[in-house]
């Protein structure tokens, strides 16, 4: 957990909610998890089965790309690399998008992200979480009930997909929602990757 505000960033103690299009309402009889793309084979879990595996308990930073950083957040979750006992990956697997609801396509919003970042406790699909001013509490509809990818802290939290969806693994990086407007394929707040390289303005430094 890091105390440091990255560059253009100001810190907030509130959660501001931030998404394009409607809430998804949580539907338990048509919601799974699908994990698909560069797999021997493709699969879905229910909802059950999501929440039977290992729990972890993390505590990030969220650093929004439109300026505010939320410090010391704490989720409880399943970990990312969970899903992976699921698919035996192609050997080339380098990156994945992970996909949420978008006005009810579940698939309508994604965020690329590269796999290896993604192996520790501070990568987590969360249900719960808690700060210094709120007890334990479900992710509430607006914040992606009832899954939620929150990202490592060293990626803007654009890359976390609310009402999750699914995990797609690739061979080859390829641009999400936001990354196909231009946002940054590797968005890093400390290194301060708001937009992709051809739209920056230090580009020709
Ligand atoms: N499904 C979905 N997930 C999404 C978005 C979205 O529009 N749809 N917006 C992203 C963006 S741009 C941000 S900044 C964060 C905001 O999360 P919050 O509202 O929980 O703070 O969610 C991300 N996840
Ligand atoms: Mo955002």
């Amino acid at each position: 957990m890091s105390k440091q505000l990255p560059p253009g960033q100001f810190e907030t103690e509130k959660w501001p909610i931030l998404h394009e299009g409607d809430v998804y309402l949580f539907d338990e009889a048509t919601w799974n998890f699908r994990l698909f793309g560069d797999v021997k084979e493709e699969v879905s879990l229910s909802y059950e089965e999501v929440m039977r595996l290992p729990k972890t308990i993390s505590t990030v930073d969220m650093h929004c790309v439109t300026t505010w950083s939320k410090f010391d957040t704490t989720f409880e979750g399943i970990a990312f690399r969970e899903f992976l006992r699921f698919v035996e990956l192609h050997p080339d697997v380098k990156y994945v998008k992970i996909y949420g609801y978008l006005n009810g396509d579940r698939f309508g919003y994604s965020a690329n992200l590269p796999l290896d970042a993604l192996m520790g406790d501070d990568a987590l699909f969360v249900y719960r979480w808690k700060d210094k001013h709120h007890d334990w509490q479900d992710i509430s509809p607006k914040h992606g009930y009832p899954l939620r990818f929150i990202p490592p802290a060293t990626f803007y939290l654009w890359k976390g997909a609310k009402w999750a969806s699914g995990i797609r693994f690739m061979k080859k990086d390829e641009p999400g929602y936001w990354e196909e407007r231009g946002y940054s394929m590797t968005a890093n707040p400390f290194k301060e990757e708001r937009f992709a390289e051809s739209v920056s303005k230090f580009r020709f430094w």
